[in-house]
This record gives C-alpha cells, sequence and structure tokens, in this order.
C-alpha cells in the first residue's frame, strides 16, 4: 500500500529491514548499548559486519525514545538511525516514548538531508508493545510532521508478517479517512 501525502509518500511492504536497497537510512529498533541483538537489530548488525558495533560504541546508551546515526557499514544502505524503543510497561509513558523514536528518527534524517528512510515497527517484537497501539502511535505522529519535512519524500514502513502489514494497512487506511 501507498499513498503521497504533501509530496511524501508513506508505504507499507513486507519484508527484511536489513534488505531496502533503495532506500537512504534504515532504522534499527536498537537495545541501550547498540549491540547486536535479536529481531531488527540482528538482521542489522549482521547484514552490516563488525564495524557497525564499533562505530556505536562511544554513542551508546542510549535512552528510550533516543535515535542516533551511523553509516551503514556493508548494508546496502547509507546510514543507520538506531532508535530504542520503551519496553512495554516499564518505560512510561510508552505512547510519548514511543513516539519520541518517530519524530527523533525524522529530525535525524532531515539534518542529514536523507530523503528516504524504512522503519520496522519499533517495539513490537522483544519489548512487547501490542501491534495495534503501536501501529497507531507510529502513523498519527508520522502524519502531524509530514509538514515539516523538507528533505525526506518517502517513508517506508518494513513489517516481519503478514499480520502486521494488514494492521498497518487497516489502521493507515483509517486514519486517511479520518483526516480528509
Ligand atoms: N525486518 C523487519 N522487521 C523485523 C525483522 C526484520 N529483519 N526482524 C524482526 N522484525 P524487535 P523491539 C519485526 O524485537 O521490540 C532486540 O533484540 C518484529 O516481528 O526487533 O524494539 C534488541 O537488541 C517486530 O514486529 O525490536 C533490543 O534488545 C519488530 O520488528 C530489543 O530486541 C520489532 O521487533 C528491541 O525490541
Amino acid at each position: 500500500m501507498k499513498k503521497t501525502i504533501s509530496g511524501i509518500t508513506i508505504e507499507c511492504i513486507r519484508g527484511d529491514i536489513a534488505s531496502q536497497p533503495d532506500i537512504t537510512a534504515i532504522v534499527n529498533a536498537a537495545n541501550a548499548r547498540l549491540k547486536i541483538g535479536g529481531g531488527v537489530a540482528g538482521a542489522i548488525h549482521r547484514a552490516a559486519g563488525p564495524g557497525l558495533e564499533e562505530e556505536c560504541r562511544p554513542l551508546a546508551p542510549i535512552k528510550p525514545g533516543e535515535c542516533v546515526i551511523t553509516g551503514g557499514h556493508r548494508l546496502p544502505n547509507p546510514y543507520v538511525i538506531h532508535c530504542l524503543g520503551p519496553i512495554y510497561g516499564l518505560n512510561k509513558p510508552e505512547n510519548e516514548l514511543l513516539a519520541d523514536c518517530y519524530r527523533n528518527a525524522l529530525k535525524l534524517a532531515e539534518q542529514y538531508k536523507i530523503d528516504s528512510i524504512a522503519f520496522p515497527a519499533i517495539s513490537t517484537g522483544a519489548f512487547g508493545y501490542p501491534i495495534e497501539e503501536a501501529t497507531e502511535v507510529a502513523f498519527k505522529t508520522i502524519m502531524e510532521i509530514l509538514h515539516k519535512l523538507r528533505y525526506v519524500k518517502r517513508i517506508r514502513f518494513v513489517l516481519y508478517s503478514n499480520r502486521d502489514l494488514e494492521i498497518h494497512e487497516k489502521i493507515f487506511s483509517r486514519l486517511l479517512r479520518e483526516i480528509k
């Protein structure tokens, strides 16, 4: 699914965040120490090689809602933006901390004049954030700041399962109807 709003294309696809060669910056659902982990952080660090962890070392630790940017190393993408999502039920208020991830990632993308960015569903794996709630926060946050973006022209959500893709498409369609 794909929709262009205020000149910015938002799309949802099923896939692997570490295999998005046409995107300038991919977002990592990181851990506080910016080390290789499971899920997204595992896929990204494995594809990027050990140079990514080395570049991350002096930037760690980060707090929930914070993001830092590095190069892509062996990834096809020039940049990786590492975001620490909230652990559901622990880091509060979860919705604000998750919104901060999307806001701060886009702020960094603008600072680096990045034209395209791909997000995974931050916090919805090991960190336990219910997918419907997280999706709503992600889209609402992005739609609120779309008009401020000068350089970002494409925002892609990369979902790992068909179910997560369907949930994203359903919630995105509903929010689009609501803003009409
Ligand atoms: N591409 C796209 N999405 C993926 C991929 C992939 N390769 N792999 C998993 N997902 P998670 P979190 C989905 O756990 O909840 C890590 O171990 C997954 O199905 O990667 O923010 C870190 O080291 C889920 O919907 O991130 C941290 O300690 C979503 O991506 C912690 O987990 C996020 O799952 C971060 O937890």
